[in-house]
């Protein structure tokens, strides 16, 4: 089954303003296709309206976090109205830094996964274990139930609408990339937990994406698995020069 292939860049916090728009006005003409890959740069949210107004063709605009609730007395939040009123199309959820940092839980990926697909917007829902769990061998089970819960009361038809990113927590930011097999493997027990959920079609269909410390040095190599269908990309997707070359591997 062949996948569409997903770039996405996730510049967590990180840029001001003036570097933001230099990195799309750098790329922009130089991406690869879309009808070849999806490639998605997710910005902090100060700077989505303003990249969403400059992005080209080939380029699409993510955020990195947005709220389950339509609106409420929720400070320094912000809503999938919010974020798809300015033209955003995608969000990270999940990600393992807000999982540690900012009380993220299955419960609330859940619910998130879910407004977002409401709101028209794709979730890039993030799973992943730490170390330890790698070293005692329960990576599948840790991460498939991480999968469940996040599905959880989702549709067959809704679930093909979002992306999965697997993202080993022992190799974000660290340098430390999950081999190939190692990230291939964990993909493929995924896309199992997949297929008990919604069928094969789906688990066949469905994009995953790796992430934890992806560059444009390691990149070939795990595209070239089996079922690894795109990365999820922090300190590699804030160079423009980098980013391209990412995206151009995946394309
Ligand atoms: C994992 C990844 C992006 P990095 O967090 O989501 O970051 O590529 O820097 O490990």
């Amino acid at each position: 089954m062949k996948r569409k292939p997903i770039m996405a860049g996730n510049w967590k916090m990180y840029k001001n303003r003036d570097e933001a728009l230099a990195f799309i006005y750098q790329i922009n003409e130089k991406l690869p296709s879309s009808e070849l890959v999806e490639t998605v740069v997710c910005a902090p949210a100060v700077y989505l309206r303003d990249l969403v107004k400059r992005q080209g063709d080939n380029l699409r605009v993510g955020a990195q976090n947005m709220h389950y609730l339509d609106e409420g007395a929720y400070t320094g939040e912000i809503s999938a109205g919010m974020i798809k009123n300015i033209g955003v199309e995608y969000v990270v959820l999940g990600h393992s830094e807000r999982r540690a940092y900012y009380n993220e839980t299955d419960e609330t990926v859940n619910l998130k996964t879910k407004k977002a697909i409401e709101s028209d917007i794709v979730p890039i829902v993030c799973v992943g274990e730490e170390l330890s769990i790698r070293e005692n061998g329960t990576t599948d089970k840790v991460v498939g139930e991480q999968v469940v819960k996040a599905y959880k009361d989702i549709s067959k038809e809704d679930a093909l609408k979002t992306v999965i990113a697997y993202e080993p927590i022992w190799a974000i930011g660290t340098g430390k990339t999950a081999t190939p097999q190692q990230a291939n493997e964990t993909i493929v027990a995924i896309r199992k937990v997949v297929e008990g959920l919604y069928g094969k079609d789906v688990a066949d269909r469905i994009r995953i994406l790796y992430g934890g410390s992806v560059k444009p040095e390691n990149v070939v190599e795990l595209l070239s698995t089996s079922d690894i269908d795109g990365a999820l990309v922090g300190g590699a997707s804030l160079k423009p020069e980098s980013f391209l070359a990412l995206a151009e591997a995946a394309s």
